[in-house]
């Protein structure tokens, strides 16, 4: 299987700078030789074109910089939609987490039935009326289901993008009041914190796996870094005490790997400035490794 690489600096989602430089980071952490070690084919495209901050204003307090992102997201949403054509692999890279509106509507173009594993602090599931923040990177889940801008629902023409009872989110610890009561409506599956030290991350992904392929035709995986423990991934914009471990992650993604389900992958979130010696993309390399299979023996 082919790899296509592509970067999307964009911090225009985010409430704080420096996730625009995610891409630079992961890929100085050697991204493609680790993936190319692996046995895979893989092409780097380079980074989207995307607007500075300091050039644009904000408009709408509750939907930050709403006509930038979608913008943003339009042309990845196409991008990811041409390497799914070509049957290659889209492993995109970030950040802020509102480009994962672009990257599911981009695989989800050719997928009936689109299976999302997010792993996540947050439930990203808010909507403009709310959100706390008006940050788009705290929208995506509820965008790619159908809620929220018709700007961003509607990208590539096409709403929802994904449907509640194929999502799951996993390592959630921090969620506003509107998307507990989103989740509970819609019954969507989580795997807070809570569950994690419960049963184990093994059952944990064992049942989110069999959960997501169960009437799916596909699955993507969307990891944002702050869903690890901010001891293991300092590097983040907005982290939460008490995530899951670097050895949980490694092996929730060696799970994902044994389970050869993903068609896609996005990692996002890596802030180099509040890293320590790029640490966290250190990480990140190596999740997106054995999400893609890499074996020690
Ligand atoms: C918060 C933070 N729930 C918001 N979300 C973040 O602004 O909507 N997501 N940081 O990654
Ligand atoms: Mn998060
Ligand atoms: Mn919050
Ligand atoms: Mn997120």
């Amino acid at each position: 299987k082919d790899i296509t690489i592509i970067g999307v600096p964009l911090d225009l989602g985010a409430g704080r700078r420096g996730v625009d430089m995610g891409p630079s980071a992961i890929r100085y952490a050697n991204v493609k030789d680790r993936l190319e070690k692996s046995g895979y084919h893989v092409l780097d495209l380079g980074n989207l074109n995307v607007p500075t901050p300091e050039t644009y204003k904000i408009e709408n307090q509750k939907l930050k910089y709403l006509k930038e992102v979608t913008a943003i997201n339009k042309i990845l949403a196409e991008q990811v939609s041409k390497i799914m054509q070509k049957g290659r692999f889209p492993l995109v890279l970030g950040g802020d987490h509102s480009i994962a509106i672009g990257t599911i509507a981009g695989v989800s173009k050719h997928k009936k039935n689109l299976g999302v594993i997010w792993f996540d602090a947050h439930g990203d599931i808010n909507t403009p009326e709310t959100s706390p923040s008006g940050n788009i990177h705290g929208m995506p889940l509820a965008v790619s289901l159908g809620e929220g801008h018709p700007d961003l629902t509607q990208i590539l023409n096409f709403s929802p993008k994904i449907k509640s009872e194929n999502i799951v989110l996993i390592g959630a610890r921090d969620l506003d009041k509107g998307e507990r009561n989103f989740i509970k409506e819609r019954g969507i599956r989580v795997y807070t914190m809570h569950e994690i030290d419960r049963l184990g991350m093994a059952q944990v992904v064992e049942e989110a796996i069999y959960y997501v392929t169960k009437n799916t035709d596909g699955v993507h995986l969307s990891l944002d870094l702050d869903g690890l423990d901010p001891n293991d991934a300092p590097g983040v914009g907005t982290p939460v005490t008490g995530g899951i471990t670097y050895r949980e992650g490694h092996l929730a993604m060696e799970m994902i790997a044994e389970a050869n389900i993903l068609i896609s992958a996005e990692f996002v979130e890596v802030n180099p400035i509040l890293d320590e010696r790029n640490k966290t993309a250190h990480i990140a390399v190596g999740l997106m490794a054995s999400a893609l299979g890499e074996k020690l023996l």
